[in-house]
C-alpha cells in the first residue's frame, strides 16, 4: 500500500495504478510505493491464458490448465496438468508452459517506474508418475515480448509436496529478466516511465530422463505481484504548478456556487 502523508493543506492525492497515493509536494517525503497490483486467489479461466513454449519428446505431450472450485489454499485454484514423453537417457525431455494472468497490468509511463517486484505465490503437487516435481518461474510480457526470470533458485522454485507450500520470490529488477528462450539469457524488459503496460504470469517446467509417458498435476493459489514504484519526475507536479491548480479549483468552485445562485 502506499505511504500516506496525512497533512490536510500540504499534500496532493492522486491516482497511481490501482491504488491513492499521496505526494509530498514539498519534496521532502514520499517518492516510492509499494501497490499490490494483483492478488489471485480464484482464478477465473477467463483471466488467464497459457501454451506450451517448448515440448522435446518423441510424441506430442499436451497441457490442461483450468480453474478448480474446491481444494485449493483456500477453495478455488488453477489446476495445471502436463503431459510429455521421453525417449530415456540424456538429454532429458521437456515441456515448458507459459501461463499470463490479463485481469490486471502495471503501466510504467503512468503509474511509475518499477524499483522492483516481488512474487509470492502456494503450489501443490497432486499426482506424477516418476517426476516427483515440477518447477514454477515468475515471467511477465511486455510489447508482445515474454521474459522470465533465471530458471535457478531463488528465481525458480521447485514444488514436490502435496500440501500447498507458499514461495516468495525476493525483490526482482529488470536486469533479473531475459528474453524467454534466449539461448544466451539476453533482453531486458523496460521498467523505465518509457515502458509499455506489462502483464505478470508464470512459467511451469517438467523433464525426464526415463522413457516413456509422463505426467504430473499441480496446483497454484494466492498468485501476488507487489511493485515498489517510483513516478517519473516529469509526472510530479511542480508546487507553483500545484498552487495554480488549487485557485483553479477554488475558481471552479466559485462558478458552480454562481451557478447554484442565479438557479435560485
Ligand atoms: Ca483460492
Amino acid at each position: 500500500m502506499c505511504n500516506k502523508k496525512e497533512d490536510n493543506n500540504e499534500t496532493l492525492y492522486i491516482q497511481v495504478g490501482l491504488v491513492d497515493c499521496v505526494v509530498d509536494y514539498r519534496g521532502t517525503g514520499v517518492y516510492s510505493y509499494d501497490t499490490t497490483l494483483i492478488v489471485d486467489g480464484t482464478f477465473n479461466n477467463s483471466d488467464w491464458s497459457s501454451f506450451i513454449h517448448e515440448d522435446t519428446g518423441p510424441n506430442p505431450g499436451f497441457h490442461q490448465a483450468e480453474q478448480k472450485t474446491t481444494g485449493g489454499n483456500l477453495d478455488k485454484y488453477r489446476e495445471l496438468t502436463h503431459n510429455w514423453s521421453a525417449i530415456g537417457g540424456d538429454p532429458a525431455q521437456f515441456i515448458h508452459t507459459v501461463h499470463i494472468y490479463w485481469g490486471e497490468s502495471y503501466n510504467p509511463s503512468i503509474a511509475g517506474p518499477i524499483l522492483g517486484i516481488n512474487f509470492s505465490f502456494d503450489l501443490s503437487l497432486f499426482a506424477w508418475d516418476v517426476t516427483a516435481g515440477i518447477r514454477y518461474t515468475p515471467m511477465m510480457v511486455q510489447n508482445g515480448v515474454y521474459y522470465i526470470l533465471p530458471t535457478s533458485p531463488p528465481y525458480e522454485v521447485l514444488v514436490t509436496d502435496s500440501q500447498w507450500t507458499h514461495f516468495s520470490i525476493p525483490q526482482v529488477v529488470e536486469s533479473d529478466f531475459f528474453v524467454l528462450g534466449d539461448p544466451l539469457g539476453l533482453g531486458t524488459p523496460d521498467f523505465s516511465a518509457n515502458g509499455s503496460p506489462i502483464h505478470f504470469g508464470y512459467y511451469a517446467a517438467n523433464a525426464s530422463k526415463q522413457a516413456g509417458s509422463h505426467f504430473t498435476v499441480s496446483g497454484i493459489d494466492n498468485y501476488t505481484v507487489s511493485i515498489s514504484s517510483s513516478p517519473d519526475p516529469t509526472l510530479i507536479p511542480e508546487p507553483t504548478t500545484i498552487v495554480l491548480m488549487g485557485f483553479g479549483l477554488v475558481g471552479l468552485l466559485g462558478v458552480v456556487i454562481r451557478q447554484r445562485r442565479k438557479e435560485k
